[in-house]
């Protein structure tokens, strides 16, 4: 079969782009280690307000000084609205949802989830400055989703 000379050279560069996506992929994923947000913890989303510690949703402060911080993000709101961090420690998000797909961004900070039905998402982060943070929905959730939305107060 003949392959024309340029057809060659343009087939070698698709394949080659193809390789090199690829292993930039293979590069964040493991040399990074850049993975997708976590959905290693299943949830029942019809339970969600019945199980722990999502039926208590808020701070809790570890013995390590560190906090955990678990939200239920709903139509069209976030349990609790409101939290109060202190600067400098380690917080970690813990959000799920038992209705439809939410957002969590939390503005100035890479703290960006997804509250999917079912899963616990879970992202940490250090609040190096006091101030209050906004915590929004950037998935469109439903007719109040523009409603949807939070503070952070770092101390
Ligand atoms: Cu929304």
């Amino acid at each position: 079969m003949h392959i024309h000379k340029y057809e060659r050279w343009w087939l070698t560069f698709g394949i080659g782009m193809l390789l090199v996506f690829l292993a930039t992929i293979a590069f964040a994923a493991f040399a990074d280690n850049i993975n997708p947000p976590s959905g290693l913890q299943a949830i029942d989303p019809t339970k969600v307000s019945k199980t722990p510690p999502f039926d208590h949703p808020g701070l809790r402060r570890l013995p390590d000084g560190n906090y955990e911080a678990y939200f239920v993000a709903e139509v069209f709101s976030f349990q609790p609205s409101t939290i109060t961090v202190p600067v400098g420690r380690k917080v970690t998000f813990y959000v799920t949802s038992p209705d439809v797909v939410h957002g969590f961004y939390i503005a100035k900070t890479d703290v960006n989830m997804m509250a999917v039905p079912g899963w616990v998402n879970s992202e940490s982060h250090v609040f190096s400055s006091p101030g209050t943070y906004l915590l929004i929905c950037h998935e469109y959730c439903g007719i109040g989703h523009q409603n949807m939305f939070g503070k952070i107060v770092v101390k």
